[in-house]
């Protein structure tokens, strides 16, 4: 499974091209779309969620509602580009103000080094979470897969600007449901991030977070022990990371590792009437030795605050070399909640992946036949 995504946060749209989905699998668009209006949800989001409905075209790859085996495109259309067309045209005579006040804590003022650009446009266009709309259409796409082989990924919010959760109040039940503005599931702690968003709203700052995804019904054995490259939690960390903005992942316990002993960390083994091994704990965060042991996966991220603030930082201007404050593009206060969609989207793909690696098939029928044999010989 790979997948490539293209476009700038005000071109025309967002493409991706997705290789190794299954043929003979039946795609619910609107499930898709759901998570796509999912991910522009949150207290906190800027102006231009005002303008975007953003919605899955597909325009390769799928027929008659069910995938053919062959590479699918997915696009994304930008609806602010309408506002956008000199300055973003593709052949047209260069037009606007440079972006010179490079932002700290942005791809600014490397990219332009880097690139060798004159305008941090040129590198703010791409490093923009916008590109994250295509992942989680991405994401749609193998969590229908994993759908159809009995899996789930979910996730909550559990911190905002230090706002956290209390672990004994969370309505687990709801997570998923999609049922919060911030995908949040303790409603006390919820109000109190809100209010915090409006805090740094109105003092002209941001505020990052910490959210937790999970994968449910994983059969045991994905990801592998035997090489660096094939460990599950490896691959998870790593696509995680590779969300924008995110600056530390954990499975599990993650760093709480660090601080208790042995014994009150690893998860205690226990044989049952049928003779199958289960555990009343899932510090482990359902991945032992680089693969999923059958429990859920636990993975958190933490999401720094966004760099462009209202109430902007030190800097330089790239033309002048004289310091100033960092430029003000609109922004949005707070996308912990929007992210946390991210996560899944990313988690299913790794997951999808690992998946195929194991049970791989051109066809949807040869997957699921692989599974249950597999199933069949491990916890008969
Ligand atoms: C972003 C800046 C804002 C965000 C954007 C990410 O966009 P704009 O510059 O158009 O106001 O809204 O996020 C999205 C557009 C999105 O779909 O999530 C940035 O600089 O990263």
């Amino acid at each position: 499974l790979r997948f490539l995504t293209a476009g700038e946060s005000h071109g025309q749209c967002l493409t991706a091209i997705v290789e190794g989905i299954p043929a003979g699998l039946q795609v619910d668009i609107e499930a898709i779309n759901r998570d796509l209006a999912r991910r522009q949800q949150g207290y906190g989001r800027g102006g231009r969620m005002k303008i975007e409905t953003d919605k899955a075209d597909v325009l390769s790859g799928i027929r008659f509602g069910e995938t053919m085996g062959d590479p699918v495109t997915l696009r994304v259309v930008n609806r602010d580009w309408q506002n956008w067309t000199d300055r973003m045209s593709v052949f047209g005579p260069e037009f606007g103000d440079k972006v010179t006040a490079v932002r700290p804590g942005h791809a600014d003022l490397t990219g332009v080094l880097k690139y060798d650009r004159d305008d941090a446009r040129d590198i703010l266009e791409r490093a923009s979470a916008r590109e994250t709309a295509t992942r989680v259409a991405v994401g749609g796409l193998c969590k229908e897969f994993l759908r159809a082989c009995g899996m789930e990924v979910v996730s909550h919010v559990v911190k905002i600007g230090g706002v956290a959760v209390d672990e004994a109040r969370i309505d687990r039940e709801q997570i998923g449901s999609g049922t919060s503005e911030l995908n949040c599931y303790d409603a006390v702690a919820e109000e109190a991030m809100k209010e915090r968003i409006c805090q740094a709203m109105q003092e002209g700052d941001t505020l990052g977070g910490v959210f937790e995804v999970i994968v449910r019904g994983v059969p045991l054995g994905l990801g592998s022990h035997i090489q660096w490259d094939k460990r599950l939690d490896g691959r998870l960390a790593q696509a995680m990371m590779a969300i924008q903005a995110i600056k530390g992942v954990e499975i599990g316990a993650g760093f709480q590792c660090g601080e208790l002993p042995g014994s009150r960390i690893h998860d205690e083994m226990f044989m049952d009437g049928e003779q199958n091994v289960y555990r009343k704990t899932n510090r482990a965060g359902g991945l032992e030795g680089g693969m999923s042991n059958g429990e859920e996966i636990v993975v958190r991220a933490c999401m720094k605050p966004i760099p462009t603030l209202m109430k902007p930082l030190h800097s330089v201007d790239i033309a002048s070399g004289q310091p100033v404050l960092a430029c003000k593009e609109r922004s949005d206060v707070c996308a912990v909640s929007a992210a946390s969609v991210v996560g899944e989207a990313m988690a299913a793909m790794v997951i999808a992946e690992a998946m195929l690696d194991k049970f791989g098939g051109d066809a949807m029928c040869d997957v699921l036949a692989a599974i249950e044999a597999y199933k069949g010989r491990v916890q008969a």
